[in-house]
């Protein structure tokens, strides 16, 4: 069902998404302008006419769009069509205060699901798979997104939804689940419960996991394959550019295809706006060219990533994204020193005897920031000797210290001590009044 059409879209050359990108790019730069208020407005004011955006070179002309402006038009101010076209509503939540709404019409349901599809498609499937979604269902866009990508497949959907690990593990069985979509952390989790109970994985038929709506390194994916006994594939996407079916990795994970066809993106310096060159890293900003809702032009993801223009060996010539290295938002500044969480995780990974389980406390005692790292012991590396834990924690303490140049605190806990996610997981205190 709908293969054909999908891997038409994925094998595209470079000069026809080029073309497809700039007549989608002008229509929908003219489209937001007549439609939305806010765009008009920003126009006017730079002075900038649809008209002026002739190529894709122009797209450095356009404004950009920031999340508190979706948050200053709460709920529906941003939305280009009338309530009566719209289909769908999904809010994400925001750290503070109201969550940010978007809205699809029934044709940006319809964009969706292909765009969800063709995630999926990376994976080899075929309509003889079964999928357990472990995403959450409701406004949040992963449930229903991936929901809908699998059924425009013809896969078997098990609509199980986040949570209840026994019920997960038994339709892992039951069921003969081949596809599992989850957040990495949730996978993590569900590859130990699997451990524990000493469920044999030849009685399993897992064979792909579509993770992501959260960071992770790439030695956590190690270490969920081998527990999973999966091909651990990276998911990318926002709820405001429409959710998952933003980006995927195909089986050589060298990189996440963008169905750029449908989402422009760009690399910016975060400080100055300007478009960086290929392979530097920066923030990544997309521009929506089919969506009729919830359209946004030059939308800062404030996702850390770099862009690969060359064609994959797979066959696609869709640019792909890095894994997203941080947020700039989510960049901790401890003594003055940048600070991703990506990067202690992924000096705990390369560790034997640490579980992939941790949390980052940051506090400030008399005006300096103290950064401790608390690490979860595996059953095997866990003592009673205090030397050999002391030992153990300070070897740790270098590893971190090397990569960060920074002094950080190492305390060990034992094991199933630090908790477990079963969305997206939470790995950063920050104490300090900023
Ligand atoms: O997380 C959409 C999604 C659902 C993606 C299911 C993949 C799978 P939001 O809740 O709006 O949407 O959160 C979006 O999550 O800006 C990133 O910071 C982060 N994120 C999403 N995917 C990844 C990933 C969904 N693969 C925000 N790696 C984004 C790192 C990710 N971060």
């Amino acid at each position: 069902m709908n293969f054909e059409k999908i891997d038409k879209l994925e094998k595209m050359d470079i000069n026809q998404i080029k073309e497809i990108q700039t007549d989608r790019l002008k229509k929908i730069v003219k489209y937001c302008y007549t439609n939305i208020k806010h765009y008009k407005n920003l126009f006017d004011k730079q002075k900038l006419k649809p008209e002026d955006i002739k190529s894709l070179d122009d797209v450095k002309l356009l404004p950009f769009t920031y999340k508190t402006d979706l948050r200053d038009n709460y709920p529906f101010d941003l939305f280009a069509t009338a309530l009566d076209k719209v289909v769908r509503v999904h809010a994400s939540s925001g750290t503070t205060g109201k969550p940010i709404v978007v809205g699809y019409t029934k044709n940006d349901i319809e964009v969706w699901a292909e765009t969800v599809a063709r995630t999926l498609y990376k994976g080899d499937v075929s309509e003889k798979d079964i999928l357990q979604n472990g995403y959450g269902y409701g406004l949040f866009t992963g449930g229903l997104g991936i929901h809908y990508g699998a059924e425009y497949l013809g896969i078997t959907v098990i609509p199980v939804s986040g949570g209840n690990t026994p019920r997960q593990l038994m339709l892992f069985e039951d069921f003969g689940t081949t596809l599992l979509t989850c957040t990495p952390s949730y996978a993590m989790l569900l590859g130990e419960a699997i451990e524990q109970q000493g469920i044999s994985r030849s009685k399993l038929k897992l064979r792909v996991g579509y993770l992501g709506a959260e960071p992770w390194s790439d030695n956590m994916r190690k270490e969920i394959e081998k527990k999973l006994g999966i091909l651990a594939i990276d998911i990318y996407g926002l709820s405001e550019i429409i959710g998952p079916g933003v980006a995927a990795e195909c089986k050589y994970q060298n990189g996440l295809h963008i169905c750029t066809d449908h989402f422009y993106p760009e690399i910016i310096n975060p400080h100055t706006g300007e478009q960086l060159p290929e392979g530097t890293f920066g923030e990544l900003v997309f521009t929506t060219l089919t969506k009729e809702c919830s359209p946004f032009i030059r939308y800062r993801t404030r996702d850390i990533a770099a862009l690969n223009y060359q064609k994959c060996e797979c066959g696609s010539c869709h640019y792909r994204m890095t894994r997203v290295a941080g947020r700039t938002d989510d960049m901790l500044i401890i003594r003055g020193i940048n600070v991703f969480p990506s990067q202690i995780e992924s000096v705990l990974m390369e560790i034997d005897g640490v579980a992939p389980h941790y949390q980052i406390i940051v506090t400030r005692e008399n005006a300096l920031d103290e950064l401790e790292v608390q690490v979860e012991m595996t059953d095997n590396a866990f003592s009673d000797e205090v030397k050999e834990i002391e030992n153990f924690a300070r070897r740790i303490q270098n590893a971190i210290e090397a990569v960060l140049t920074i002094r950080v605190k190492v305390t060990l806990v034992g094991p199933g001590t630090i908790q477990r996610f079963e969305g997206k997981a939470k790995r950063v205190i920050d104490k300090r009044q900023l």
